[in-house]
């Protein structure tokens, strides 16, 4: 899998385009956040049209500034005894509709231009869930791969003995994303626990079950982007059942998606990690790639060698398996437009994106004018966040609701952020463009609290 990026943006609506000329020219060197701003703008150009206030008011020009960028030093001590230093971040995106609300990451990428595109999107993604949340990410360079227990748990220690400082249940509450999962979210909430000598529940999701974690919040995301897809299918009288499945990754987002797309009678056939990807003909095996990837932290080849029906292609591009639903669960611009061109020649019929941003707008584009159905990620993936809340929510009143009761209130946001999405793209006089009708919905909202907060 390579990562690719594009700084060939087409012309933007004549108010538009100024506000992103001066984002690039503010933020050089941001590929990742130039093009996530630049899809919102291009899908919310005829919003600002139908609503010149939203203009008048400089909403946009404020929306792309952060409200505040938090960058660090994280100092920790390896195994060796050697002496390290990662840089750590907290971007504070938006908090007109509550906390700034996003995932860490820990992934030696992670730069300012990754967490400012993940923390853009989350504002409007998080609008969407129509929940409290605001917008924010944050993260570190830091590589959780091959090293121990121990020196991730110093290494997490390192980080919130700075992060404490910016977080809080009404300020700000993070939670995982790549290389942020149960292990680091308890080995972070232990530290804030100690230096705080508070146990506030509310500072962090994606907690421990035992310990003020929310039922279905570790399922959500992947489960999320399955419920997607069937409400896609479902207005064209379609469903899941026989379909076959490719999935890409096998973190969090990835083995939940393959686990619901099979409880719903699809096939799911494929998962990769950045070594190659695997195809099993006879399904996943949901038990032994948790057993690989969440309980021994291996390689994808693994599964290959444990199960006889399954092939490791090292390398491989997974898009080149034919499949009737698509959905790109790793890491941002992992499915370009050749592999787009490669879904749609093998009959692709749904997309959606368990990942942030995973399609390149090229890619997009192919999947688009070839009539596919096609979720994005703040539409498609906002399960996870919308759990969060729900985490959140029982934090806050002490509560704790059930497996199925939670995973029905996931099906249920997930039917309205698609009931939101697909009626924002009529009004718009663009039906089927679940890219337009989510940023066009997620914006609106976001807009509308802005001008009635007045200029913050
Ligand atoms: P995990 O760390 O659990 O898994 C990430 C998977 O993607 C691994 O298989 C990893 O392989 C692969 N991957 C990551 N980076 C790269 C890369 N640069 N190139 C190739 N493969 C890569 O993360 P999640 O499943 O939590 O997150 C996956 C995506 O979903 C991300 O885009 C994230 O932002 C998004 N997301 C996550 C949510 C959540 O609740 N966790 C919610 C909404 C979106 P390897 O181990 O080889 O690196
Ligand atoms: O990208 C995302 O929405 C996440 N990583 C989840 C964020 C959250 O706060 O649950």
């Amino acid at each position: 899998m390579t990562e690719t990026t594009t700084e060939d943006f087409h012309l933007l609506s004549a108010t538009a385009q100024p506000i992103f000329d001066s984002v690039r020219a503010l933020n050089p060197n941001e590929p990742e956040f130039h093009q996530a701003v630049h899809e919102v703008l291009h899908s919310i150009g005829p919003v600002l049209e139908r609503r010149p206030e939203f203009v008048e008011h400089a909403v946009l020009e404020r929306l792309v500034e952060p409200e505040r960028q938090v960058i660090f030093r994280v100092p920790w001590i390896d195994d060796n005894g050697k002496h390290q230093v990662n840089r750590g971040y907290r971007v504070q995106y938006s908090s007109v509709l509550g906390p700034y609300k996003g995932g860490l990451r820990f992934h030696p990428s992670v730069n300012i231009s990754i967490i400012k595109f993940l923390g853009f999107e989350q504002i409007f993604k998080n609008a969407l869930t129509g929940q409290g949340i605001g917008g924010g990410k944050g993260g570190a360079n830091f590589d959780p791969h091959g090293r121990s227990d121990a020196e991730v748990m110093r290494f997490c220690q390192s980080f919130m003995s700075e992060l404490h400082r910016h977080i809080g249940e009404h300020t700000d509450v993070p939670a995982g994303d790549i290389g942020v999962g149960g292990r680091e979210i308890g080995y972070l909430f232990g530290m804030y626990r100690k230096i705080t000598n508070r146990h506030e529940s509310g500072i962090l999701t994606g907690k421990g079950i035992g310990w003020g974690g929310a039922q279905v919040r570790t399922e959500a995301t992947g489960y999320g982007a399955v419920f997607f897809v069937q409400e896609m299918l479902d207005v064209h009288g379609e469903n899941l059942e026989g379909k076959r499945v490719a999935v890409s990754g096998s973190g969090n987002v990835a083995l939940y998606a393959i686990e619901k797309a099979t409880q719903l009678g699809a096939k799911a056939l494929t998962a990769s990690d950045s070594s190659g990807y695997v195809i099993d003909e006879s399904g996943i095996d949901l038990g032994l790639l948790r057993q690989i990837k969440e309980v021994e932290r291996g390689r994808i080849v693994e599964y290959a060698k444990r199960r006889a029906s399954a092939r490791f292609v090292e390398g491989g591009n997974v898009w080149e398996v034919p499949a009737d639903i698509a959905i790109p669960s790793a890491t941002q611009n992992e499915l370009d437009e050749a592999s787009a061109q490669a879904l749609v020649a093998n009959g692709v019929r749904a997309v959606a994106e368990g990942a942030n941003m995973p399609c390149t707008p090229e890619a997009v584009a192919v999947f688009q004018a070839a009539g596919v159905l096609f979720a994005p990620g703040k539409a498609a993936n906002a399960g996870g966040v919308a759990t969060s809340a729900l985490e959140m929510s029982q934090n806050a009143s002490r509560q704790r609701w059930n497996f199925a009761d939670s995973e029905q209130k996931l099906r249920d946001i997930m039917a309205d952020i698609h009931h939101a999405a697909f009626y924002a793209a009529e009004r718009y006089d663009v039906p089927g463009d679940y890219v337009a009708g989510a940023n066009i919905a997620g914006f609106e909202r976001v807009a509308n609290a802005m001008l009635a907060q007045g200029v913050i």
